[in-house]
């Protein structure tokens, strides 16, 4: 009998029946994968050589010609899913957080890849996830401001990259029937529709259907948000129905967080919904299990953007950029492996496409970090509009500094956005705190009157960014080349499309609406309660 594998014949022993051999092919194939994917050499099993009988050698020759001229069969593709966990940092059991139990995110970094230092280029759903989506750096893309330019389309030659993923006949899933919400916000800054076909000028669709994955749509890829982390009204509730409430006593919190009761209590609900949705993550992969397709799955597990409190989420510090990354792939890549370099988020986006087959186009600033030659030096990120707070700040992270600078020194970090007022309940005990003096200067120091200009960080002996070193003169030159650098990348991801069409956040309104009509309400706010938002969203509607 003779087999083709990419174009080239090999005999086959005719005493070996057809699927038998179909089968080892197919081992060998996803063999080939695990050792491309962690730059070993194959090793040559007897069975196999015998069960196949022909040479092991041409086989592997083959089978690597096969791989890396991307000609794989879309039927041989791996699937992949994509977990977007909302507004979380890598605040996981595994990455050391204690207090909190995560056994399936454990498990998915303990037979896989976790990474240490992942960063998103922006604090804030939208534009992280508009870089995430087309693996461009959003400020190169005109999609840095917070909900704008929804109906700007993507500039020429730029595609979402479910696009390519499409075109290499994978079918593109958004959500899940199983999670919180299904899964399936998109929330980007450029012209889109979830579902339907894309072209860039007619159609805008950036996935083919929502909520399931079945053995009939492989290859697949599905990206499933994950939205109980999210600031909801849930979150009580989450932790109330929890068989392992948080205890508060036994968390622990960054410094730059005041030891305080409510805080430790608001800390400890954030890790309930953690637990809430490391169940989501199970109840995934056993369903992969029961369908027969975890082993060829891909799983990607990821914040996408920084943990929802102070300093966190919409803030250039570490809490606000850096997230969990965990990658895993039962047949494809080496366990139980931590990796310590630079990644940015768009760097996923890429490597998806890589695990695809699919050549990374030149436009994408994110790089494939399983190709042996992954290096970043810097992780570039922005922070501009956020509902009615206009900003402009940048930071580059490099694997020993972190540099920011503040163009808009003069708006305060604590700036009363409204949305804010509603979700951050240690924000109001804190400012209360500082207002008796009870607050020691590392904890008072984020409610400054206004930012410095320049910010510079050894984040390998300061991981908690209390020491700003831009004024001191041994810093002078990192300081001088990280300034020089940033300016550098900001130019080369600077869009010259100008447009600017924001989206009024109607919580300003509600906030003032709150505070006239709920006055009780709103006092409970600035005493700390967290109150919620969507009711009053949905009372001020009626
Ligand atoms: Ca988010």
């Amino acid at each position: 009998m003779i087999i083709c594998i990419n174009g080239l014949p090999f005999k086959v022993d005719d005493k070996v029946d057809r699927s038998c051999t179909e089968t080892c092919i197919f081992e060998v194939v996803t063999l080939l994968r695990y050792y491309y994917y962690n730059n070993l050499y194959p090793i040559i099993t007897e069975k196999q050589t015998i069960i196949l009988g022909v040479s092991m050698k041409k086989i592997f020759l083959a089978g690597y010609l096969f791989w890396f001229s991307f000609c794989l069969r879309a039927q041989d593709r791996p699937n992949i899913i994509w977990l977007m966990a909302e507004d979380i940092g890598p605040d996981i059991e595994c990455y050391g957080m204690q207090a909190v139990k995560t056994p399936n995110l454990n498990k998915l970094a303990k037979t896989g890849i976790k990474f240490t230092n992942a960063f998103c280029t922006n604090p804030i759903c939208s534009p992280s996830r508009s870089a995430m989506m087309t693996g461009v750096h959003q400020n190169k893309i005109n999609a840095q401001h917070h909900r704008s330019n929804r109906d700007v389309p993507l500039p020429q030659g730029i595609q979402p990259f479910t696009y390519h993923l499409r075109k290499a006949g994978y079918t593109c899933i958004l959500g899940n029937h199983g999670v919180m919400g299904k899964g399936r916000k998109t929330d980007v800054n450029f012209k889109s529709n979830s579902i339907g076909p894309w072209d860039g000028y007619e159609n805008f669709g950036l996935f083919d259907k929502y909520d399931t994955f079945s053995t009939q749509d492989q290859p697949f890829f599905a990206q499933i948000q994950l939205v109980v982390t999210h600031r909801g009204d849930w979150w009580d509730n989450i932790r109330s129905k929890s068989e392992h409430r948080v205890n508060p006593e036994e968390v622990v919190m960054p410094p730059y967080m005041a030891d305080d009761p409510e805080v430790r209590l608001d800390w400890a609900k954030y890790l309930d919904q953690m637990e809430f949705m490391d169940n989501e993550v199970g109840m995934i992969v056993q369903e992969l299990k029961e369908k027969g397709i975890y082993e060829n799955t891909i799983i990607i597990f990821i914040g996408d953007n920084g943990r929802c409190n102070i300093r966190g989420k919409g803030y250039l510090f570490d809490p606000g950029l850096h997230v969990p990354l965990i990658v895993n792939w039962p047949n494809g890549i080496k366990k139980d492996t931590v990796r310590e370099d630079l990644v940015a988020t768009t760097d996923i986006t890429a490597t998806i496409l890589d695990f695809a087959g699919i050549e990374v186009p030149d436009y994408m600033t994110g790089k494939s970090f399983m190709k042996k030659e992954f290096e970043r030096n810097y992780v570039y990120s922005t922070r501009d509009l956020w509902d009615e707070v206009m900003e402009k700040s940048r930071s580059l992270i490099s694997r020993k500094y972190k540099y920011i600078r503040n163009d808009m020194p003069e708006v305060s970090w604590d700036a009363h956005q409204a949305y804010l007022e509603f979700y951050r309940p240690a924000l109001h005990i804190m400012r209360k705190l500082k207002f008796d003096g009870k607050l020691n200067s590392t904890e008072a120091y984020f409610f400054s009157d206004t930012k410095p200009v320049e910010e510079l960080y050894d984040i390998d002996m300061d991981t908690f960014e209390t020491n700003n070193l831009s004024g001191k003169m041994e810093f002078k030159a990192i300081l001088e080349k990280m300034r020089v650098d940033c300016e550098r990348i900001e130019i080369e991801n600077t869009s010259s499309d100008k447009t600017f069409q924001p989206v009024f956040p109607v919580s300003v309104n509600i906030l003032d609406w709150v505070k006239y009509k709920h006055t009780l309400d709103y006092m409970n706010m600035l005493n700390g309660k967290e109150i919620g938002f969507h009711k009053y969203l949905q009372m001020y509607h009626e």
